[in-house]
């Protein structure tokens, strides 16, 4: 935990003024891989379901994804951006940006991002130059400190998720974590959530997509399911990619209205989903927290009665319009 530590500190510390030069020459490189990191026996990551990562020479095959900025020799670097775009690279162990990814989900990279209060939650698809830049319209909507995840495959490497924090200046209000929440609204919608998560042990969360009252029955795929759900945990941001059970054209799995997953979350505590879905073409996310174990968790917040949907403690953002309720947002 204390690499983590020092490298989130560190992340902070390199912080991109958005929209400005960005001095990546005038710092000493801060995040080589260590030469000789102390190995894992556990091993086996958290993240994304996926297999054990025996012989990493990370100290980091037991954390969950996203909580470093560089792992496995694979380092997230912003770049300079013009404003209203956001640019980096993902050098490899070589020292040069990574130009060959794997599709995963339909993509080789997936960029999420979410303010370090949890706000402002967006998932997009930068595209690549070839020189191994990728660019994207900013997903960064309005001030505060994000966290930015790349979640890629390296070819002739394994999934991983490297996280960076990158600062947008101007006036911030703060959010408070709302409060837990069986259902919530989105552009009309209302999503409902059945299910407890568990620290360390895989459970079944569904969702369940309504509208009008009328179950939707007809979720059109995205990235190759009918749900992605992203969690993200209270207080460090690791991050959790979870995938469907099933998926679009297997002969078995419904397009709507449930969408269901299997989640195990790294520890008690409280955490933010994030369920995009497609319907009528626009894809919206829908946001819940929820508390693993205990509700008496550090950092969780108190539920006042029983949240219902359209509560501040239970409202979300269409992913078009993810700056929802802060001040100055926009991309400009
Ligand atoms: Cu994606």
């Amino acid at each position: 935990m204390n690499t983590a530590t020092k490298l989130s500190g560190f992340a902070l510390g390199l912080a991109v003024v958005f929209g400005a030069t960005y001095g990546v020459g005038r710092v000493a490189d801060p995040v080589s891989p260590p030469a000789e990191a102390p190995h894992d026996a556990g091993g086996g990551h958290g993240d994304d379901g996926g297999a054990g990562h025996s012989g990493d020479n990370g100290a980091a095959a037991h954390l969950p994804g996203g909580l470093l900025v560089s792992d496995r020799g694979y380092t997230l670097r912003p770049v300079d951006a013009p404003a209203g775009q956001f640019a980096f690279q993902v050098t490899g162990p070589d020292g040069r940006a990574v130009t060959a990814y794997d599709v995963a989900h339909d993509k080789r990279m997936h960029l999420i991002v979410a303010r370090r209060d949890l706000s402002g939650f967006r998932h997009v698809h930068p595209e690549m130059a070839p020189d191994g830049t990728w660019r994207v319209d900013s997903p960064l909507a309005g001030p505060g400190v994000w966290r930015a995840f790349a979640d890629f495959t390296p070819t002739g490497g394994e999934a991983l998720t490297l996280g960076v924090d990158v600062t947008v200046p101007g006036a911030l209000t703060g959010r408070p974590l709302p409060a837990p929440a069986t259902s919530t609204t989105v552009d009309g919608y209302t999503v409902t959530l059945a299910g407890a998560p568990q620290p360390g042990r895989t459970a079944e969360l569904t969702l369940s997509v309504s509208r009008g009252g009328a179950p939707v029955t007809d979720l059109e795929p995205y990235l190759g399911a009918y749900g992605h759900l992203v969690a993200l945990r209270q207080g460090d941001l690791a991050y959790l990619h979870v995938h469907p059970h099933g998926e679009p054209g297997d002969g078995r799995t419904r397009p709507g209205p449930e969408v269901s997953f299997s989640a195990e979350m790294p520890s008690a505590g409280a955490y933010r989903l994030y369920l995009d879905f497609k319907h009528g073409g626009v894809v919206r996310t829908a946001e819940f927290t929820v508390v693993a174990g205990s509700p008496t968790a550090p950092g969780v917040p108190a539920a006042t009665g029983t949240p219902t949907a359209g509560t501040p403690a239970a409202t979300s953002s269409p992913t078009a319009d993810a700056g929802h309720g802060v001040p100055g947002h926009g991309h400009d």
